[in-house]
């Protein structure tokens, strides 16, 4: 029997915090480690490989290192982008690494007739066949799968996998509902295993026809959200999979990132004086020592401020009291005497979709591709570009241009800026 590990949302390179950083870098190393000792045959990376497109050499360097010896080791790693290492104009590291053969991107594709044909990579040991769709900008590769050639892939014969980096409408959570999905008809049919990615919740799934659907969920954290559900007791890891010209066994391999510690306190009916009491006596009875620790507090202060709370305290006292990283969860936290401002979301994303899309209706413009769903997309990614800083070494002028011409693409402004030139 043949096996393969699945894994997505790596996210290298998502944290500033020195701590998580060097979790991360640990995660991934174990991980690698973990599929020579189990000696898979090869690895499928089904998007997010990285945190940005173009992320700090010192964590690329890093993780070439180990992908080296995964090499070595007879092991091939194929991957798709996702939306976070796909860079909307120019080179991505993903392709530097493709190029360098440390990776395989198995995206192959032509467009046919208006319809969208892939190709198979081979996997020369096993002759599994993969193939895949990457992620474009948020959302919008959706339309890639509207004119997919379903039918060729369908025919093809062989043990087949298929990468992708979407939500599929049927299986995505509905507190992920934001995320624009992709129904499965809209998946080409007859493949052993869909490797799914972007989805940063560990699901399962079986469909006839469909073969196995699995999303093995972030392997370390992407976001704050996913420290916190770790921080809950939910296990990261990925997915071993055993094939012969079908499937014969799916595994999930843990990954232990930290041990973590969870606090959660809802204020409402209280003044800020009581609530940072209780707040402090409850912490006071957590055992943080050597844990990631995760507070959140929501909620509505009957009176007084919510900067009554003094977070900066908090924090220090249990990192004091040996806490590895603090993380403070106060979206939710408004006060009555101060509520002009209103609750939007408890997690940072998810306040940035609803601001965005309720605002594209209330927004006349001429550009039907910047209005409604696909206005609000393209504006989410272009807030993710943005907040990129400029690289170690890169001008000013460097940075302003690489900006400019992401915001461009994101917007779909090229063609319309070249018939002007
Ligand atoms: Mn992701």
């Amino acid at each position: 029997m043949s096996r393969f590990a699945h894994m997505a949302d790596i996210h290298l390179g998502a944290h500033r915090d020195p701590v998580l950083q060097h979790l991360e870098l640990e995660v991934f190393s174990e991980a690698f480690d973990k599929c020579v000792e189990l000696k898979v045959d090869f690895i499928v990376v089904s998007g997010d490989f990285f945190h940005v497109g173009i992320p700090d050499l010192g964590v690329v360097n890093h993780a070439t290192r180990k992908m080296r010896q995964v090499l070595q080791a007879g092991i091939p790693i194929y991957v798709i982008y996702g939306s976070h290492d796909y860079t909307p104009n120019g080179t991505s590291v993903i392709d530097i690494l493709d190029s360098a053969g440390i990776v395989t991107k198995i995206v192959n594709w032509k467009l046919e007739d208006g319809k969208i044909r892939l190709r198979f990579t081979t996997d020369p040991k096993t002759g599994a066949k993969l193939t895949g769709i990457s992620a474009r900008k948020i959302g919008l590769e959706s339309k890639y799968y509207e004119v997919l050639d379903r039918e060729s892939l369908e025919k093809e014969e062989g043990f087949k996998i298929f990468a992708f980096h979407s939500g599929i409408t049927e299986f995505t959570p509905p507190q992920l509902s934001m995320i624009e999905t992709v129904p499965i008809s809209n998946f080409p049919k007859e493949f052993g295993y869909y490797a799914g990615g972007h989805i940063h919740q560990r699901g399962e799934f079986s469909l006839p026809s469909y073969g196995k659907v699995v999303f093995p969920g972030p392997l370390f954290t992407g976001y704050g959200k996913d420290v916190e559900t770790t921080a809950r007791g939910e296990k990261r890891g990925f997915y071993v999979v055993g094939f012969e010209d079908k499937i014969r066994s799916v595994d999930f391999v843990e990954i232990k990132a930290f041990d973590g510690a969870y606090f959660e306190f809802d204020v409402s009916g209280r003044n800020s004086m009581d609530a940072a009491r209780e707040i402090q006596l409850g912490l006071d009875q957590l055992d943080v020592n050597g844990k990631v620790v995760v507070v959140k507090i929501r909620g509505e202060l009957s009176g007084g401020k919510t900067s009554d709370i003094n977070f900066s305290n908090i924090r220090a006292t249990l990192l004091e009291r040996g806490a590895l990283y603090v993380y403070l969860n106060r979206h939710g936290l408004v006060s009555k005497e101060f509520s002009a401002v209103k609750v939007l979301g408890e997690d940072i994303s998810v306040i940035e979709s609803r601001v965005l899309k309720e605002n594209a209706g209330a927004l006349a413009v001429s550009n039907k591709s910047l209005s409604g769903d696909e206005g609000s997309l393209r504006a989410t990614e272009l807030l993710r570009v943005l907040k990129q800083g400029a690289k170690m070494n890169e001008s000013k002028k460097n940075y302003l241009e690489r900006m400019m011409a992401s915001s461009v693409e994101i917007l779909g402004l090229k063609k319309s800026l070249e018939a002007t030139e």
